[in-house]
């Protein structure tokens, strides 16, 4: 299969294969001729907000930006552009010449997805010190694109580890600057609690300051909560907070023994085991708590899903179970957003719309068939290809191995309709990469994990899976690296790549 060279190159003209774009675009056609400098560009936009946004990325390229510059890059509303026939609403065409750049979309996304491909068409680490500046020329091209699923995402727990407001808005750069649309925050489990809830202090007060290992911790405030959101959301990206519950609840039984059958608190817990913790239906105190966390957590959230967990609780009974992914689905619902749960809510009574995260690619297809039929959207994070927490190999010494080895080619070469065997595409929503922080304690530990691979995770949730071609894509990975170097993302030197 090669994806990648559909278009045939004209005489020189630049080959449409070696251009350095993840994830891979719907169309890309060389033109004839050189294309632009861009040392240095102005920058018109239809608002001050998406110009800021292209000078940011513009930026991060060693472009400079300033009015009178020689080469214009324009952003235009233009509901014609994209692929024929698309009508995705981040569709985008840039067309980059000699003249200059002009990017158009019918939306305000799609322009900034037109300035983040021109931003990986821009050479980096072009100034070496002590030598001139090497030329930016980027080639003459026409790239015309748009997203193959709407939900591309990143899952990260910050409750193993705690990754604050500044390495999330990192994370969120990253994610941004691969496209995804959602980044799903883990905020609860046994090790700690990690969003305030005003109805509810003593989750933080009390269950805060802990994490695998012990030391540390640290919480999102209810401001760092909404300012991380309208960071996101200006990048248009999509903060998903997830209160896990029944199971993976020890920081809430911790700080409210009420929750307890005995009423008595639990201990503080800073291991990595699973599956130990829950509440109980019938408990009193359970439905008050959960309306309160989740009507709190529903105001606090700009998005338009709330993350209901309701994985891996191992000593429950079914018909308990699914009360509690009923309770939760309809809290969430009152509230007026959309609820999310992991696989195991199959198990639940499921509402059309309900969003299913699938992330243990094992047991019997049928209950998730059955729950496609009631309305259920998948969201695919099979474990031996989109855990990003897996080693890379046996040797790699972060991360955990029960689902498998994950090198790069595992987290590129899979298709989401084939994950569930029989399920209908229709109902794969799209794809979400997940990174748990049980060994990763840094911001480049994190990173480590997610550079290169969540590029693959991005691509198969982007590009038209008759596209993707892995040669090409290695090749696109190590015209990365600069960019990672100067942005300061560490990433994985995996040998499947033959880094520059
Ligand atoms: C499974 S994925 C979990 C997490 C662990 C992760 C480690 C999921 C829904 N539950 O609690 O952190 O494996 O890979």
């Amino acid at each position: 299969m090669s994806a990648a060279v559909t278009n045939v190159p004209h005489h020189g003209a630049a080959d449409p294969a070696a251009l350095p774009i993840i994830p891979w675009p719907s169309a890309v056609e060389p033109l004839d001729g050189p294309g632009p400098s861009l040392a240095d560009v102005r920058v018109e936009a239809p608002d001050a907000g998406l110009a800021a946004l292209a000078v940011e990325q513009l930026a991060g390229a060693g472009v400079r930006v300033h009015d009178g510059a020689p080469v214009g890059v324009t952003l235009r509303l233009d509901p014609a552009a994209g692929p024929v026939g698309s009508d995705s609403p981040e569709r985008y065409t840039l067309r980059v010449s000699a003249d200059g750049v002009v990017a158009t979309a019918p939306e305000r996304v799609g322009l900034l997805h037109a300035v983040r491909t021109l931003r990986q068409l821009v050479p980096v680490g072009r100034a070496s010190a002590g030598e001139a500046e090497a030329p930016a020329v980027v080639p003459a091209v026409v790239v015309h694109d748009a997203p193959r699923y709407s939900w591309r995402g990143l899952s990260v727990d910050v409750v193993r580890h705690f990754f604050g407001p500044e390495d999330l808005r990192t994370v969120v750069d990253l994610v941004g600057a691969l496209k995804l649309r959602v980044l799903h925050l883990h905020l609860t489990d046994d090790q700690g609690w990690r969003i305030q809830i005003p109805s509810r202090p003593a989750l933080t007060e009390r269950s805060s300051a802990t994490q695998v290992g012990g030391g540390g911790g640290g919480y999102l405030t209810v401001e760092e909560f909404r300012d991380l959101q309208d960071y996101a959301a200006e990048r248009f990206v999509t903060i998903v907070p997830e209160i896990d519950q029944p199971g993976h609840v020890n920081a809430a039984t911790h700080a409210y023994g009420e929750l307890m059958p005995d009423g008595e608190p639990t201990a503080v817990y800073e291991g990595i085991e699973v599956g130990f913790s829950r509440l109980w239906f019938d408990n009193p105190a359970t439905e008050p708590f959960l309306r309160d966390v989740l009507g709190d957590v529903a105001r606090m959230t700009r998005g338009q899903y709330v993350h209901v967990g309701g994985d891996e609780v191992l000593t429950m009974e079914p018909a308990e179970y699914a009360r509690f992914v009923e309770l939760a689905c309809r809290v969430v619902r009152e509230a007026g957003k959309t609820p999310v749960l992991w696989q195991e809510g199959a198990r639940g009574p499921v509402e059309p719309g309900t969003v299913l995260q699938y992330w243990e690619p094992k047991g019997e297809p049928d209950p998730f068939i059955a729950a496609a039929r009631a309305g259920a959207r998948f969201v695919m994070s099979p474990g031996n290809r989109a855990y990003l927490d897996m080693k890379y190999t046996p040797e790699h010494a972060l991360g955990l191995e029960w689902a498998g080895f994950v090198e790069l080619r595992d987290s590129y070469d899979w298709e989401p309709e084939q994950v569930i065997p029989g399920l209908p595409a229709e109902s794969v929503e799209g794809v979400s990469g997940a990174v748990w922080t049980e060994t990763l304690a840094t911001r480049d530990d994190l990173f480590s994990m997610l550079l290169p691979r969540l590029g693959a995770v991005a691509e198969v949730a982007w590009s038209d899976a008759r596209r993707k071609d892995w040669e090409s894509f290695r090749a696109r990975v190590a015209a990365q690296a600069p960019t990672w170097r100067a942005a300061g993302w560490e990433f994985h030197p995996t040998p499947q790549v033959d880094w520059p």
